[in-house]
């Protein structure tokens, strides 16, 4: 396979104006008529225009409506001596009913669906299938009408009727241009929830959640967050609806979370269906982002879209950082915003610091790739967003609206790349930081890696002045041996020992200018001198996670703990917990001395921890995510040399000393949490839940240790009497973490209580390969559970219920000694690339980060690696990770 590179972008030599689809819908053969018009492109040197296409089966192609000669170059259509402008019609036949890839054109439960981003238009018919051909669609579906009542499409419906033989049309046309990624139908058996909005501006909308019979009561969740998202557009953005129409559709076969095809968003089921009884708090939470993130789309995205593929960061980190700002402004209280910028940071953390570590490593503006699908990552993703957000740090917040209006007022209808975008922020704001270091500012789209903030303090008693030496590097990269200095945001306070905020006041200022504020680092290394000072105060640094590093200080345990007892800025707050804990864990681990069964936490760690436990001020979520150890993921990045058994002993370890130090306090905070009264998703409640189910977890390890049956019977009382899935789950984990023998029978009441509610077996499936490892005991399991008959390795959402909760969430399971997890993952990303190889590539990333691991894991992983590679006939999408991991 050959890489594609950024560099060698040109303009498309023909533009192709408006396309007139005819699908006759068959699950065996679905034929289609793509009608064009297609002209020149003056401005590029002239070329034959060459159409791509995958798997389809081509029946005639017509120039002007002549019978034209034409070739074929691998899977491309050619066509020579053409005029300058001509219709051209093609017509196609493809079988959705064996599109196991799930791209194109697919069938699931009986329904028809597509996904076209990135390349999956070309398998429904010969296209420029690039984001920067955008044409007007207007489509005509035609399919048997019981079988397929409902016929959906991109647009407004202009027409629909009978047809003889029991079938039936409908024709859609989209008032808007597109690319051909955006492009969607639907046609199936298909119920619908709708709603009729009208705007501020007072138009009027419909809006619709369309899902198979029997999930309508589980839409209301969806429907209203759609309105919000739609609300909150206008407010925050000025960006209202533009269509008349908006439809979301349901799958439960699909590779993504979801997708923003205009105004016809296709969606995991996972993403749309939501009841109490059946969906966690978190799946409450993800849903709204989810329909915000497809729909803020319509803007980010589909209004303006990529130039080619190396800019999607242009549209997903932006509209990443879009639905987190949406989510933190639906929430009530400030403490709960601070919440979801530390689960945002705590993803970023967990899995973008890895990969930007390993060997896929790359920019957030990519250079080249293989397959773009690999590309889907958290860094395009989430560290795309934080960019963002540090652009919208450096020009304030009504800065960067100033600047979006001017993003859009200059490119709405173009595709643009990431280089428009940061011009145009910077432009609506010519006096701010961002403005004046804006080349080196859009490092952060070139230069792949986290940069570490290494920072000094240093103390002047007798003139009151602290110095704050700030100095970034960053480690190579796969083809970046050397970084420059990124621009960095470093948002900062200074809290005195006695926990008060300080008044910053930087040499040369006249006066303090308040407790919190940015600096912006732009040197390899910069001092700060704050005067005025009667005592060393300690820094709170990268308050908030003011930009995408590793943060590197020295500090004192008892800086530690009175930024965790005090700091004003609630993101630091937790950050002090966070690295005490993984100071002991990683005290321990790496002491040759530290056996099994020793304490880890010191008593003064565990004081602090009950204290935030019990704090009368601190809300519930709040308390959740400080009592919540490093992962040993993240702990384990911070390894030079990883041996995924010690850590997990060691987390283990860690994880039982507070529950039983603590186990009066975490009965108290059960019992404060355990009753959140009438169901609601809010993050209020949801946090209260939360802690309960984290106290219960504790309750039932302690109880494992004494042998005390009480909490064991409570907590499989509570999963019996639950009113919500979030409490019946947390009560179900909890029993299956601690390894207790009444687990078994919840998960059989579980598995029979919830049979026909595919997205609750997903959970069984998780929870049980994702549980703690006694003695080599999961891999046997997973084993078994691949043959349950639920499972099937065609459904994604299913495989990675079994497979990638093995292989990715349980480390201290997957990580055998024997290798047999090892092995057991290469058998499943081949079974896996036969069917479907995005789902595929995807596992094969599990191994990441094996060069790091220590013998005999080492050589074990990387010869399970090697067997993918040299697998015949692999996907150029597995292939291209394997390669790159063995590079
Ligand atoms: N559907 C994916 C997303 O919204 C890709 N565009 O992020
Ligand atoms: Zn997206």
């Amino acid at each position: 396979p050959v890489a594609i590179r950024r560099e060698d972008y040109t303009a498309p030599a023909w533009w192709i104006d408006t396309v007139d689809l005819t699908f006759d819908l068959e699950p065996a053969k679905t034929r289609v008529l793509n009608k064009m018009q297609v002209r020149r492109n003056p401005e590029v040197p002239a070329e034959p225009l060459r159409l791509h296409g995958d798997e389809l089966n081509l029946a005639r192609v017509l120039v002007n409506g002549q019978g034209a000669s034409f070739r074929m170059e691998g899977s491309e259509l050619v066509l020579d001596g053409l005029p300058d402008a001509f219709a051209l019609e093609i017509f196609t036949t493809c079988c959705p009913a064996k599109n196991t890839k799930l791209m194109g054109l697919f069938v699931s439960q009986d329904t028809f669906f597509t996904q076209c981003e990135a390349e999956g238009f070309r398998r429904i018919t010969y296209f420029l299938d690039r984001p920067d051909v955008m044409a007007s669609y207007s489509v005509l579906l035609r399919a048997d009408k019981a079988q397929y009542p409902v016929l959906l499409s991109n647009g407004n419906l202009v027409e629909e009727g009978d047809l003889p033989e029991g079938r039936h049309f409908t024709r859609w046309v989209d008032p808007f241009k597109k690319p051909s990624y955006l492009f969607a139908l639907v046609a199936g058996k298909l119920v619908s929830r709708s709603q009729r909005i009208k705007a501020r501006n007072g138009r009027e909308h419909l809006l619709q959640v369309y899902v198979r019979a029997g999930d309508l009561d589980k839409t209301e969740h969806a429907m209203r967050s759609l309105v919000n998202s739609i609300v909150w557009d206008e407010l925050r953005f000025g960006l209202p609806l533009d269509l008349d129409r908006f439809m979301i559709v349901a799958t439960s076969d699909f590779n993504m979370g979801a997708m923003e095809n205009k105004g016809l968003n296709i969606f995991n089921t996972k993403y749309v269906l939501a009841s109490q009884a059946t969906a966690t708090d978190a799946d409450f939470a993800n849903i709204e982002s989810v329909v915000g993130h497809e729909y803020f789309h319509n803007w980010t995205g589909d209004r303006v879209t990529c130039r080619d593929w190396f800019q999607l960061s242009l549209k997903e980190g932006l509209t990443v950082f879009r639905d987190q700002e949406f989510s933190m402004d639906l929430c009530a209280e400030p403490s709960a915003r601070a919440v979801k910028r530390i689960e945002d940071v705590r993803v970023l953390r967990s899995a973008q610091f890895p990969e930007d570590a390993g060997p896929m490593a790359h920019p957030v503006r990519p250079d080249s790739y293989i397959e773009i699908s690999n590309f889907y990552t958290v860094t395009i993703y989430e560290k795309g967003a934080e960019v963002v957000r540090m652009m919208q740090t450096l020009v304030g917040r009504a800065g960067f609206t100033r600047g979006m209006q001017l993003y859009f007022d200059r490119h709405d209808g173009q595709a643009v790349t990431c280089d428009d975008f940061a011009q145009a922020i910077a432009d609506a704001n010519p006096d701010s930081e961002l403005a004046r270091l804006l080349p080196q500012f859009k490092r952060w789209y070139s230069q792949a890696g986290t940069p570490r903030l290494a920072a000094t303090g240093q103390w002047d008693a007798q003139a009151g002045r602290y110095t704050l030496q700030l100095t970034q590097s960053c480690p190579p990269t796969p083809g970046q041996e050397h970084k420059q200095p990124f621009v960095i945001p470093v948002n900062i306070g200074l809290v005195a020992a006695d926990g008060r905020a300080l008044a910053l006041q930087l040499e040369g200022e006249p006066a303090p200018q308040g407790e919190s504020r940015t600096l912006v680092l732009s040197q390899a290394s910069e001092q700060f001198v704050f005067t005025g000072l009667s005592a060393e105060p300690v820094p709170s640094i990268l308050r908030g996670f003011s930009a995408p590093v590793i943060l590197e200080f020295d500090f004192s345990d008892a800086q530690l703990l009175t930024l965790l007892a005090h700091d004003g800025d609630p993101f630091n707050r937790w950050e002090a917990a966070q690295r005490l804990g993984l100071r002991a864990a990683l005290a321990a681990i790496r002491d040759p001395q530290h056996a099994a069964g020793t304490p880890v936490l010191s008593a003064q760690f565990l004081d602090a921890m009950r204290e935030v436990l019990r704090h009368p001020q601190l809300d519930a979520a709040f308390k959740e995510l400080v009592l919540t150890l490093p992962t040993e993921g993240y702990i384990a990045e911070q390894l030079d040399v990883v041996d995924p058994q010690r850590v997990h002993a060691v987390r283990e370890a860690m994880r039982l000393q507070l529950a039983t130090a603590l186990a009066a306090d975490w009965q108290w905070a059960f019992e404060e949490n355990s009753d959140t009264g009438a169901y609601s998703p809010d993050p209020a409640s949801a946090g209260r839940r939360a802690l309960a189910g984290l106290a219960l977890t504790q309750l039932c390890l302690a109880a494992r240790e004494s042998g005390d049956p009480v909490w064991p019977g409570k907590t499989l009382q509570r999963f019996k009497n639950a009113g919500n899935m979030t409490d019946r789950v947390n009560a179900l984990s909890a029993l299956v973490v601690a390894g207790h023998p009444l687990a078994q029978q919840a998960l059989a009441r579980f598995h029979a209580l919830f049979k026909d509610e595919a997205l609750v077996i997903d959970k069984w499936f998780a929870l049980q390969a994702g549980a703690p490892d006694r003695g080599g005991d999961v891999l046997p399991l997973v084993r078994q559970l691949m043959k349950h008959p639920d499972f099937s390795i065609k459904n994604p959402n299913r495989a990675r219920s079994v497979i990638f909760s093995y292989c990715s969430a349980n480390p201290g399971a997957f990580h055998r000694p024997d290798a047999a997890g090892y092995v057991w993952w290469s058998e499943r990303v081949i079974e896996l690339d036969a069917i479907n190889p995005q789902v595929a590539a995807r596992l094969a990333r599990a191994m990441d980060r094996w060069s790091k691991l220590a013998e005999p894991y080492r050589t074990a992983a990387r010869e399970a690696i090697a067997r993918v590679a040299a697998k015949p006939e692999l996907s150029k999408d597995t292939l291209e990770v394997v390669t790159r991991a063995l590079a």
